[in-house]
């Protein structure tokens, strides 16, 4: 295969994926991607009826729509991840299943936001959330690890959020502490992740009566989201 970087994202394309990039994982400790040194992330968007929807309250087809999307992310993942051991490198889909089994306190050992920010599909905006050019934070992701010899793109390493501070703003949970992100930058400086999974649950369960931890107000309200949104 002289291409391989354009075969497997084409076909990630042509299955539904709406933003793919590889990345170098090499400056990461070995541990975290199971000593694999490229990263291929994955990005699918909600539609827009569905973000449209939730200025207030989160709703029920916000839900399903996001367990769909984390369903169709799932499969890209384990699709690619076969492609590429087909060519007889190894590869390693970050399913839910797969995440869930090597979490840490933290959450995941190698976050999908990490691959992301490596293979130039975003920044992390102050609302801690991976925001992308073309469609805001209004995307769910997923990853693949491999060895295969994949062109790698220049990661993003710094927020451009500018003076911008709508999300820390508009949380209902006063949960965005409104910093701009760098690589280094520790979680707790963006986010207090107990008081948005809090509010999230007592979110959901008053819109559609499930304590589920999901609200989106801060993808909802971005700019560069509402860019999307607006655009014919
Ligand atoms: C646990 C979890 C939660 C927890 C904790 C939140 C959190 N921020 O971790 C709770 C339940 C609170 C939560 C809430 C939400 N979540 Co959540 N969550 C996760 C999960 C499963 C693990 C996250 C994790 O490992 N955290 C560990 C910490 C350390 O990492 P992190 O904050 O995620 O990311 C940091 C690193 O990536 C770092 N980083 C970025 N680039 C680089 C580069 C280098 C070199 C380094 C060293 C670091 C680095 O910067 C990030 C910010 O600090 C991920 C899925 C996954 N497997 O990644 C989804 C995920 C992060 N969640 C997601 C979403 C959408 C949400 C909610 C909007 C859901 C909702 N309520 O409606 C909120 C948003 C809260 C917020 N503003 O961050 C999406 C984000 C999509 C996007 N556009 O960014 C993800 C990726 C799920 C998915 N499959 O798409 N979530
Ligand atoms: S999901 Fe809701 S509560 Fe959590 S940080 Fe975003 S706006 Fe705040
Ligand atoms: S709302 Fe503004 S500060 Fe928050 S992530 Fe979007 S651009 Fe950045």
């Amino acid at each position: 295969m002289s291409d391989l970087t354009g075969f497997i994202t084409d076909e990630l394309w042509l299955h539904g994926a709406d933003l793919v990039g590889v990345g170098s994982l090499a400056e990461l400790p070995a541990d975290v991607r199971a000593g694999l040194p490229i990263g291929i992330a994955i990005a699918v968007k909600f539609p827009k009826e569905v973000i449209r929807g939730i200025p207030d309250l989160p709703t029920r087809a916000y839900y399903d729509h996001y367990l769909h999307l984390d369903e169709k992310l799932d499969m890209l993942a384990s699709l690619g991840a076969e492609c590429l051991r087909s060519f007889g490198h190894r590869a390693i889909p970050l399913t839910r299943a797969y995440v869930a089994a090597h979490a840490t306190p933290e959450g995941s050992l190698l976050p999908h936001k990490t691959v992301a920010t490596r293979a130039r599909l975003g920044w992390i905006g102050k609302s801690a959330l991976l925001v992308t050019t073309p469609f805001g934070s209004m995307v769910r992701l997923t990853s693949i690890l491999t060895d295969a010899p994949l062109r790698t793109a220049k990661p993003i390493s710094e927020s451009r959020c500018g003076d911008c501070q709508i999300c820390r703003d508009a949380c209902p949970a006063k949960a965005i502490v409104g910093n701009p992100w760098a690589a280094c930058t520790a979680r707790e400086e963006l986010v207090d992740v107990a008081a948005c999974q809090e509010t999230a649950q007592e979110r959901s369960n008053r819109a559609f009566g499930i304590p589920t931890s999901i609200c989106g107000k801060c993808i909802e309200i971005c700019p560069y989201t509402s860019r999307y949104l607006d655009k014919h």
